[in-house]
Order: C-alpha cells, then structure tokens, then sequence
C-alpha cells in the first residue's frame, strides 16, 4: 500500500493523478477519509505552506499542489457525506471580506459535512452584510469565518459586529487567528485546525 508520506509527497509535488490514486487506494485498504485528509492531503498542504514561506516555492508550485490535493479531496468526500447519519443543524461558512484564501475554509466545511451538518459555503471575500443577508435567509446556529492574512482578521470583528442582534455563534479560524484573537473580538470559539472545529461546533451546537 501507499503510505501517507507518499500521499503528501505527491500533494506536495503537485502530482493530482498520483494522489488520486493514493487515495483511492487508502479507502480501498479501510483507511478512514479523517486520516487521508489529515495525515496524507492536509499534512502535504502544510509542507507546501512552509516552504513558501520560506521562500522556496512561489504561488505557481502552492496552486498546483492545492489542485492536486483538491483531486484527493474530490475521492474521498462523497464518503465524507455518506457518514452523514442525520442533519445536526446549520452552519455558514466563508472567508472574510478581502481575502481570498480558500484551502483551509474547504477543509472546514467539508469535515463538518462528514460529522453531518448542512453547511452553506459562501465562499470568499465575503462583506459582514452577506454574512448577515446567509443568516436570515439559512437561519444557521453557527457561522463560520476564515481568514488567511493578518490584514483582513478585522472583517472578523467587523462581521461579529455586524452579527450581534442575530441568533446565531460564531467560531472563527485560520493560520493568523488565535484564541486570545478569538477572545478578544467576541468569536464564541476558534479551532486551530478542521477536526478540531468540528469538536467546537458540537460544543457551540449544545450550548
Ligand atoms: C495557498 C496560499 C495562497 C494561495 C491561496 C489559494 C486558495 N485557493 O486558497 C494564493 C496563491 C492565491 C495566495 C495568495 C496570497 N497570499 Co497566501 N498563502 C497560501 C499558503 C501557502 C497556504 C495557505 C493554506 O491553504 N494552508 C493550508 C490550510 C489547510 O491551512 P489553513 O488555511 O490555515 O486552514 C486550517 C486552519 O487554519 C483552520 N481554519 C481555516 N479556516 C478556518 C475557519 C474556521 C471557522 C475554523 C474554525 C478553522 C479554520 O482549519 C484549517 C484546516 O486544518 C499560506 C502560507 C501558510 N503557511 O499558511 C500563504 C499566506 C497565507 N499568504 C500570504 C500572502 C501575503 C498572500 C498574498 C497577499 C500574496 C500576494 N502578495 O499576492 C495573496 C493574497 C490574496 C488575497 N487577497 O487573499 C501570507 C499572509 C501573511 C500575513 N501575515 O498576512 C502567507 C502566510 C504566506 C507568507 N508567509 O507570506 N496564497
């Protein structure tokens, strides 16, 4: 069998046939869709991560490497869903006003998906006033923020603001965002990675 080093080295090398591969394989073995995302796709995005931070990787390589974890995502997902054993409650997700990033807000959706939420993906660049137009329309208990870059966290607060009279959490994360952030513009929770915003999602939904 493949490894999940192989997986994430072929995430990493932008090989989106190879991962495909690698992945249909795993489940194929009994590996779970939560592990190939996490230790495959996810651990490969963030050696991706570390080098264009450090300079050596530009956005080209970063891009192929995302669609390439993307093919991987497209297997296993439709397993994600089929877990989905009853509809838990709502959430809106999407990424604040300004920023553009969008890998880690799709992982967040679709690991609550598989822990069986309905969720509306906004998408990104999404102004307080759309945040607030999805929650009267969905009427969700939760919404979601993701933000990339340190220059557009303050859409977060601008959009809790904008949130206030509504009845609605909102749990908020990305690479910049930590929880004294969190605490400070009044999010009702933050999560460093998917799995564990879905634990806080649960946590949110029963309180
Ligand atoms: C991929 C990437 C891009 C891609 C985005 C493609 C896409 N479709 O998303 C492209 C090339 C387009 C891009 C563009 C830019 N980028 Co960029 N990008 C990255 C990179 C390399 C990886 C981000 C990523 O996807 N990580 C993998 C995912 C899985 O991790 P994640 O997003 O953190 O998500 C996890 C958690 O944070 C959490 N989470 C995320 N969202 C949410 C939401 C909720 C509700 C919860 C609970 C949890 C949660 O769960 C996720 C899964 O575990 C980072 C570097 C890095 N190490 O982060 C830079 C980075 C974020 N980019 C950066 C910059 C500067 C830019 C640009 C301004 C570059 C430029 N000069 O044009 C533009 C901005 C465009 C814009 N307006 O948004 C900087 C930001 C610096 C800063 N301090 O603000 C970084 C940190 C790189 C760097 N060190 O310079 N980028």
């Amino acid at each position: 069998m493949s490894t999940f080093q192989e997986m994430a080295e072929a995430v990493i090398s932008g090989n989106a046939k190879k991962v495909k591969e690698y992945a249909k394989q795993a489940l194929a073995e009994g590996v779970s869709p939560q592990a190939i995302i996490n230790d495959g796709l996810i651990a490969g995005m963030n050696v991706v991560g570390v080098r264009f931070k450090n300079n050596e990787v530009y956005v080209p390589e970063v891009l192929i490497s995302a669609r390439a974890m993307h093919a991987g995502m497209d297997v296993v997902k439709p397993l994600l869903s089929e877990a989905e054993v009853q509809d838990k409650g709502t959430i809106v997700v999407g990424t604040v006003k300004g920023d553009l990033h969008d890998i880690g807000k799709n992982l967040v959706r679709m690991m609550l998906e598989g822990a069986g939420y309905k969720v509306i993906d906004l998408g990104v660049d999404i102004a307080p006033d759309k945040f607030a137009q999805a929650v009267e329309e969905h009427r969700p208990q939760i919404v979601g923020l993701s933000a990339l870059l340190t220059t557009t966290m303050v859409q977060m607060k601008n959009t809790i603001e904008r949130l206030k009279d509504y009845p609605v959490k909102v749990m908020v994360g990305g690479a910049p965002v930590t929880q004294k952030f969190a605490d400070e513009v009044g999010a009702d929770a933050y999560a460093s990675d998917a799995a564990t915003a879905v634990e806080k999602a649960e946590q949110l939904m029963a309180s």
